[in-house]
């Protein structure tokens, strides 16, 4: 168990639980009527939410919200928009906050899938990376799609054997190009009608692409939200977009790390499904050090990727 002690308030729990529930009370009574929106970006502690496509500038006061998330909120008595309500989430997309002890860092709520857009070339492949958002992505509910941007880059195709694990692994994956467009009809059409976030290490094309999918000449981009740099090639923030009337489409700023949290050591092969394949003498099996591990021998035949096996180690050991 973690020592969640940092945590607890200052003054005794009881005034404390007493004093929330009496500010949450107040806060619901002041407004009276309420409407629900999506929050299409976080500001300091403002969020910008959306509804019919109307834009509000909408005070967290207490409550918590992220991209993606739906929230009721109305007027209080100083004429502001506030936060009553986050509605519970569907799904997530969480990391540790970099810094914090380990605390949850939620990056957006809401989503069907999450496309990690990866690089071959420039930036180089990250393979490391790619396998810590599988993990978090099966944690939290949504579905992962790998697309492999700038393909105009790759001097043989041959380069896109290096993808092969993931196939394995069972992630769908689109190689396209922003730059020459290839690939990009059946991106857009991968993801039509969902709620989609795009993730993956700065410069991998993310913010190109989703402008690149909002950009089709037969697109109304009515809907696209202001006050996104468009044509910029640097994202500070999560910003939310619709492509049509069904799909929604998530820009995140880039990482260059990813923790996993929340996991038993344990637990973690459960997140690299193409182990399964594999017969190991024990039940338990952690395919560390076992006699008889069907992984660790699937690794010296060949017949599993040493990259994944090394992220699934090194996860292993962090979490252990
Ligand atoms: N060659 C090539 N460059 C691309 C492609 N897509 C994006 N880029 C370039 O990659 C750089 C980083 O793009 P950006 O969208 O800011 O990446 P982000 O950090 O993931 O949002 C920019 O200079 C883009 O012009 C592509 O398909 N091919
Ligand atoms: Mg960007
Ligand atoms: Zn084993």
């Amino acid at each position: 168990m973690r020592d969640r002690s940092d945590k607890r308030p200052k003054e005794p729990l009881d005034t404390w639980v007493q004093r929330a529930l009496r500010q949450e009370d107040r806060r619901r009574e002041a407004i009276q009527d309420t409407q629900l929106g999506q929050v299409i970006g976080t500001f300091g502690n403002t969020c910008r939410a959306e509804v019919d496509r109307k834009v509000f500038d909408v005070a967290f006061a207490g409550s918590f919200c992220i991209v993606g998330d739906w929230i009721r909120f109305g007027e209080n008595k100083t004429g502001e928009q506030q936060v009553v309500e986050v509605l519970p989430r569907r799904t997530k997309l969480s990391r540790p906050d970099v810094g914090g002890a380990n605390k949850e860092k939620l990056i957006v709520a809401n989503v069907d899938s999450v496309v990690i857009v990866v690089s071959v070339v420039s930036p180089p492949l990250h393979p490391r990376l790619i396998d810590r958002y599988l993990v978090a992505i099966q944690q939290g509910g949504a579905k992962p799609l790998l697309c492999v941007n700038k393909i105009d880059l790759l001097e043989d195709r041959s380069e896109l054997d290096v993808l092969e694990p993931y196939r394995l692994a069972g992630v769908e994956i689109i190689v396209l190009s922003t730059r020459t467009q290839e690939g990009t009809a059946q991106l857009r059409e991968a993801l039509t009608g969902q709620t989609c976030v795009f993730v993956g290490h700065s410069g991998v094309g993310k913010s190109s692409l989703v402008n690149a999918l909002l950009a089709k000449p037969t697109q109304e981009v009515r809907g696209v939200s202001e006050g996104y740099g468009r044509g910029r090639h640097t994202t500070t923030a999560s910003s939310l977009h619709h492509l049509g009337d069904e799909t929604v489409l998530i820009d995140t700023p880039g990482i260059r790390s990813f923790g996993i949290q929340d996991l038993e050591a344990t637990e973690i092969g459960g997140y690299f499904p193409e182990f399964a394949k594999f017969a190991c003498r024990f039940n338990d099996c952690q395919h560390i050090a076992e006699p008889g591990c069907g992984v660790q021998q699937a690794v010296i035949d060949g017949e599993l990727d040493p990259t994944r096996y090394d992220t699934y180690r090194r996860l292993h050991a962090e979490l252990g």
